[in-house]
């Protein structure tokens, strides 16, 4: 980096309950019909269709998407289902293998990671729990509670995101309603 490129530091309001970022980049707002396929009752998505209901938004500080720096992002998940199946993220593997780091902040929520070659893992994230990602872990968040579930994430500029891999094989395993909590099935 050059003195001419020199780059300020870049502060931000993250609240922690809301999810609420000031200011912000952009924001990424994903309905049930950006990801109809993910969820696996068809017909509970088409009863939903009408309706088209956020899933979740997400988001961004003012961080450029290059190598050598770290992008962070506020996600909200509502609370809800499509049939047994809590909300959730599309989920993506990035395109340049590399970790992230995970703070859940609000809400009950986990998320659920896979490598490529499908080996498996589910680890909750209620505020205060940080959860890493290691490179070559796909990964998808999950709303299993009642209110908003709010994590931060921080990743590398250069990461990428990989979504349709997920779209065509989708996770190994799906987070579904049991009584009053969930089971991974
Ligand atoms: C980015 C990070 C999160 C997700 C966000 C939305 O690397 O993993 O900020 O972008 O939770 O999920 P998705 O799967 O739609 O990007
Ligand atoms: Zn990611």
């Amino acid at each position: 980096m050059t003195l001419e490129n020199l780059q300020l530091p870049l502060a931000t309001m993250l609240d922690l309950a809301s999810g609420d970022m000031d200011p912000y980049a952009l924001v990424v707002e994903r309905r049930l019909s950006h990801m109809a396929e993910a969820y696996h009752d068809r017909a509970a998505v088409t009863a939903a269709a009408g309706e088209d209901p956020v899933i979740y938004r997400a988001y961004e500080a003012d961080v450029p998407h290059e190598a050598s720096q770290l992008v962070y992002r506020m996600t909200i998940i509502e609370p809800g289902r499509i049939g047994d199946e809590f909300y959730m993220t599309k989920g993506h593997h990035h395109v340049v293998d590399s970790g992230e780091f995970y703070l859940g902040t609000a809400g009950t929520g986990a998320v659920v990671m896979q490598t490529r070659s499908g080996e498996v893992r589910v680890e909750e994230m209620p505020p205060g729990r940080a959860v890493y990602v290691p490179p070559g872990w796909a990964h998808r968040s999950v709303n299993v509670g009642t209110e908003p579930f709010v994590f931060l994430a921080v990743f590398f500029g250069n990461a990428g995101h990989d979504y349709a891999s997920i779209e065509r094989d989708g996770f190994a395993v799906r987070v579904l309603a049991d009584g009053d909590g969930y089971r991974v099935g």
